[in-house]
């Protein structure tokens, strides 16, 4: 083919469009030279007008933009080319003439044709252009209009004249996203490597839990629960860390089959057929789903969003499955990874790109066995988090705004971080009516043979848990970890001495390490010579293992152990005879765990009437208790003033900087006192109606 044509009028490429085998319709016109007169010519649905403007810079290279008409071109998006908007003109007449041998109210992409001594640097492309099916371009000449589709334009056109184009938001708003996407990645990585850099020169964590964002980064790293990946939101979990979720896994499932709820596997992938289908409740998550578009080099026929969860994916199957009442009630779960692309700041654990999490699904024939069904894992959640984890949660119900859109109502278990008063929502347990049984045709013949939709619930618990459990627990020494998800609850270190011979020592502490493992406790015995038993304290405390059993020679000659405690660093002896206490010692460990974690959580949360003391507790880093009377505009007004009047109160108060940001609900408590005739809103003051939990977040 001949690729060294030139395009000197119009007919000459109406005849190359065809001769390249590109499909357009045309129309012939007056001149058009501005786009006002542009978009009076006629052209089918999904047609976009396009406007072409040619830029020059201070070299004389030339950029040719197709933008969409409505698009208003901003000037930043230059930057995301590596290139500065100051140095770029609109080209004058014989600057378009010089590139494209053309004339203004005349440049088009087809003039490129004519652009022998490669001025032409770059052909940008509006991204909005892409949803069109069809361009309104002119064929050199805008006496015509023709409509080619961008793939033609791309494929056929350009291609043959060896040129390539570059898709971009053009509007100021999206590439000032773009940019600040572009520098928070940099400035993590930054952080990151000085971060790495900061870890091998120092052993032990240098800062308090107080300076609370930089006590964490270094804690879940000096106990060797992350590692950092390159991906931006994506963390690796160690042993240390994966340990934990497995404990997780391991309590939740033997609660949930008690409910008779059996695990599966659905795939990850779904196409956006699948994803749209039931649009309302997706409409608000979009730009959260990722897509695969290609396999090796080439574009997939349809591209593949990876779950970000699961309802669209399995509820065509439950469809199928569900026909009689004998086949419900319906319950699976499934232990599975889940990606969601994120924008705000990623907090290893609490806030990561990928993340891991169980996802129940149940169908019911009645509403009530449904509802049931709800709270009872939300019970389930209470016990992981209160008898696994140590974390004292609040269990409650999620307002209409903060609900999960797709179902009736949410329930949800809340709990507050002492460090910064800021909420955390530790899972939640929908109650969905039959919202998505009537989209996905999950119906049945009930015991009156009469056709009926499946009453549903969906619920989960992710990864996040272990960061919550992280931050309540961990102190200035590094991590401190409630003994029934320690991977070691127990190491044993030998205490070598000029007075002890150390093959007798190191049998004692087997001795003792063998005894434990049948009370079956989780026990290591660190008995490596090239570290010293104070390197080896350390270690073990900043990786949070709740006991230490110390034999030095005392110890030894009186058949004791020296048992520290990490959480409260008590120290005491006990006899030979006595380790089978040690089952009960870690109950012990767990409980004033619990009970300190709970007074703390509970020295957050704070009444107030109005809307005074609700922004001085706000501002004290409290969440606050209130009377309120449900209305949604009246939820959006307290998240809007809270973020105006907190920013002017963004200042030191008893030396600590006052956190910024707006409070939003947390949670309805489920237990709560009834609000009576004539107690009023705390902001609007209406008759409230019931008392509602308002915090920052995370
Ligand atoms: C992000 C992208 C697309 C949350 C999303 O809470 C969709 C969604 O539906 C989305 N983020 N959600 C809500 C998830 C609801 C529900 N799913 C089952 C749960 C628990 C487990």
């Amino acid at each position: 083919m001949d690729i060294n044509f030139q395009l000197p009028n119009k007919q000459a490429c109406l005849d190359q469009l065809t001769k390249l085998g590109i499909d357009y319709i045309a129309h012939h016109h007056d001149p058009v030279p501005t786009m006002e007169e542009v978009v009076k010519i006629k052209v089918e649905d999904g047609t976009a007008y396009v406007k072409n403007l040619l830029y020059v810079d201070k070299k004389s290279n030339y950029y040719l933009i197709l933008a969409n008409n409505a698009t208003q071109v901003g000037k930043l998006f230059w930057k995301t080319l590596g290139l500065a908007s100051g140095n770029m003109r609109l080209s004058k007449e014989e600057q378009i003439a010089e590139a494209l041998k053309s004339s203004k109210g005349n440049v088009n992409p087809f003039a490129v044709a004519n652009d022998t001594n490669n001025l032409v640097k770059n052909i940008i492309i509006d991204e909005e252009l892409t949803k069109y099916k069809r361009l309104a371009l002119h064929p050199i000449e805008n006496t015509t209009t023709v409509e080619i589709s961008l793939d033609d334009l791309q494929n056929k056109f350009l291609k043959v004249l060896n040129r390539q184009f570059t898709v971009l938001q053009l509007t100021d708003a999206a590439a000032e996203q773009k940019l600040e996407q572009q520098k928070e990645q940099q400035k993590e990585l930054q952080k990151d490597q000085q971060k790495d850099q900061q870890n091998q020169q120092t052993l032990a964590i240098t800062v308090k839990k107080s300076d609370f964002s930089e006590w964490y980064q270094q804690v879940i790293r000096k106990a060797e629960l992350i590692e950092y990946y390159d991906v931006s939101g994506c963390y690796i979990l160690r042993p240390w860390a994966y340990f934990i979720w497995e404990q997780i896994q391991r309590y939740f499932d033997d609660l949930i089959r008690t409910e008779e709820v059996e695990n599966t596997y659905f795939p990850m992938f779904l196409s956006a057929k699948h994803l749209n289908k039931e649009k309302e409740h997706v409409e608000g998550f979009k730009a959260e789903v990722a897509w695969v578009t290609k396999y090796g080099e080439s574009d997939l026929n349809e591209p593949l969003a990876i779950r970000p969860t699961s309802e669209t994916i399995m509820y065509p199957a439950f469809a199928k499955w569900v026909q009689s009442h004998r086949d419900l009630p319906l319950k699976v779960n499934q232990w599975t990874n889940i990606v969601r692309w994120e924008f705000k700041f990623p907090t290893p654990f609490i806030r990561t790109r990928e993340f891991l999490w169980q996802e129940g699904h149940t169908a019911h024939s009645t509403r009530e066995e449904a509802v049931k069904q709800v709270y009872t894992i939300l019970d389930f959640y209470e016990q992981v988090y209160g008898e696994l984890l140590a974390v004292p949660v609040i269990k409650g119900i999620k307002t209409e705004s903060e609900k999960f859109a797709g179902g009736d109502f949410t329930t949800t278990v809340e709990t507050i971080i002492p460090q910064n008063g800021r909420g955390l929502q530790g899972a939640t347990s929908h109650h969905l009516g039959q919202n998505f049984s009537k989209m996905f045709e999950i119906n049945f013949e009930d015991d009156k043979k009469q056709k009926a939709f499946a009453w549903q619930t969906s619920w989960g618990l992710t990864t996040r848990s272990i960061g919550a459990m992280i931050m309540f627990h961990g102190d200035d020494k590094g991590l401190v970890l409630p003994p029934r998800i320690a991977k070691y609850q127990i190491v044993i270190i030998p205490i070598i001495h000029k007075d002890l011979d150390e093959k007798q020592l190191n049998e004692r502490c087997e001795q003792i390490r063998q005894i434990l493992v049948k009370l079956k406790l989780r026990v290591h015995l660190d008995s490596r010579d090239n570290y010293s038993p104070g390197w080896k304290f350390n270690k073990w405390e900043q990786k949070g293992v709740p006991i230490r059993l110390e034999i030095g020679p005392g110890e030894f000659k009186n058949n004791e152990v020296r048992v520290v405690q990490r959480f409260d660093n008590k120290k005491y002896q006990i006899k030979f005879e006595e380790l089978n206490q040690l089952t009960q010692i870690l109950d012990n460990i767990h409980n004033a765990m619990l009970d300190k974690a709970r007074t703390e959580l509970n020295q957050r949360i704070k009444q107030a009437d109005n809307w005074k003391e609700f922004m001085s507790q706000l501002n004290q880093r409290n969440t606050i208790l209130t009377r309120w009377c449900e209305r949604q505009e009246c939820e959006k007004e307290v998240k809007t003033k809270s973020g105006i009047e907190s920013k002017e109160k963004d200042s030191e108060i008893d030396g600590q900087v006052q956190l910024t940001g707006s409070a939003k609900t947390l949670c309805m408590p489920l237990k709560q006192d009834q609000v009576k005739e004539g107690e009023l809103c705390f902001n609007c003051g209406q008759q409230a109606k019931k008392y509602v939990l308002w915090g920052r977040s995370y």
